[in-house]
C-alpha cells in the first residue's frame, strides 16, 4: 500500500516537536496497541532532546490483550515506562501517574511543576489521553487525522503541565505493511488513501492471519477467495446494494475498514513483538 501526505505540513509538525523538546522534562510517544511497531516514530530520539521517553499503548480496548502484554515487555526495555490504556474508560492511567512522579529531574528545574510533552502519530489519542489525566475535556478530540493543529499547553495540576502536539507522520515509510498498518488504524486521512485499495489489504491480512473475524461478522468463509471476491461478499452480506441488486463495493469497503477500527471484527493487533522488521525498531 502507497500512501502520500503532505510533507511540508509533517515537517512543521516535527520542528515544533523538536523546539518544544527543550522546555520539558520529560516525553510521552503515544503508541497505538493495535500497531505499536508501525507506529513507533523511527526518528523520535534525533527529534527529541535525551529526556526520559515513556510509552503509553492507546486503544488496548481494540487490540488483542495477550498481544498487549507482550509488547510492553518488549517496550519496557527500549523506554523509561511503557503503560497500556483504554482512554475512553480510563484504565492505566493510575498506573500512568505513577510513573510521571518518577521522573528525575534536575535540581535547578525542581521548583517550577513537571512538564510533559504528549507527541505520536495524527489519531493515535494524545489529547483523548490528555482530557483523560485532567479530568475534563481541555484539548479537542476527534475521530480523524489532523485535530490538534498548534501546540497547547494544559495544566493537570499544580506540579504538572502536559503540552498536546500535532500528529506527526514521518516523510518516508519504512515499509508498505507499515503504511498499510498506519492506514488501517485511521492515521492517514482517508481522502489521501484508496478505500478499495485499504479494504482489499485488510481483507488479504486477515484471510492470512485472522480468517475467523470476517466469518463471525459477515456469516461467510473467505478462504480461497480473492480480495473482489471477499469484497463483493461483505457488500452483498451487508445489504451494501446499488439499485438493481449489484454489491456496490466501494459502499463495503468503507463499512469494512470502519468495522476494523471500531472493534467489530475482534480485538486484532496488526503487529506482531518478534517479527523482523519490528525488532529492528524496538
Ligand atoms: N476505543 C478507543 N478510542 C480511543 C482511545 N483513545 C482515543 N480514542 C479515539 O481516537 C480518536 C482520536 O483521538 P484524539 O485524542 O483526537 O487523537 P489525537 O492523537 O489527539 O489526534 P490529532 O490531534 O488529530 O493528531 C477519538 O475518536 C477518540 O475518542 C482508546 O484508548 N480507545
Ligand atoms: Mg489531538
Amino acid at each position: 500500500m502507497r500512501v502520500q501526505w503532505y510533507p511540508g505540513q509533517m515537517a512543521k509538525a516535527t520542528r515544533l516537536l523538536a523546539e518544544n523538546s527543550k522546555l520539558v522534562d520529560a516525553v510521552i510517544e503515544v503508541l497505538d496497541a493495535r500497531i505499536p511497531a508501525s507506529s513507533r516514530n523511527p526518528a523520535i530520539r534525533q527529534i527529541l532532546e535525551i529526556k526520559p521517553l515513556l510509552a503509553v499503548l492507546t486503544h488496548a480496548d481494540l487490540a488483542d490483550p495477550g498481544m498487549t502484554k507482550k509488547w510492553l515487555q518488549v517496550l519496557q526495555k527500549d523506554y523509561f515506562a511503557a503503560v497500556a490504556l483504554n482512554v475512553k474508560s480510563g484504565r492505566g492511567v493510575k498506573k500512568l501517574l505513577l510513573y510521571l512522579r518518577k521522573i528525575p529531574r534536575k535540581k535547578s528545574k525542581s521548583k517550577r511543576p513537571l512538564r510533559i510533552m504528549v507527541a505520536g502519530i495524527p489519531n493515535v489519542g494524545k489529547s483523548s489521553l490528555i482530557n483523560r489525566l485532567i479530568g475534563r475535556k481541555a484539548a479537542i478530540i476527534g475521530n480523524k487525522p489532523g485535530v490538534t493543529r498548534g501546540k497547547q499547553w494544559l495544566k493537570l495540576a499544580d506540579n504538572l503541565e502536559i503540552l498536546d502536539t500535532p500528529g506527526v507522520l514521518w516523510p518516508k515509510i519504512e515499509s508498505e505493511k507499515q503504511a498499510f498498518a498506519l492506514a488501517a488504524v485511521g492515521a492517514v486521512k482517508d481522502e489521501l488513501l484508496d478505500m478499495e485499495e485499504l479494504a482489499g489489504e485488510l481483507s488479504a491480512y486477515l484471510q492470512e492471519k485472522f480468517v475467523e473475524s470476517i466469518r463471525l461478522r459477515y456469516g461467510f468463509d473467505p478462504s480461497g477467495m480473492n480480495r473482489a471476491e471477499v469484497l463483493k461478499n461483505i457488500a452483498v452480506r451487508s445489504g451494501c446494494l446499488r439499485r438493481g441488486g449489484e454489491a456496490d463495493v466501494a459502499l463495503a469497503a468503507r463499512l469494512f475498514v470502519k468495522d476494523f477500527r471500531e472493534g467489530r471484527l475482534g480485538r486484532l493487533t496488526l503487529d506482531e513483538p518478534g517479527e523482523g522488521e519490528d525488532e529492528s525498531i524496538c
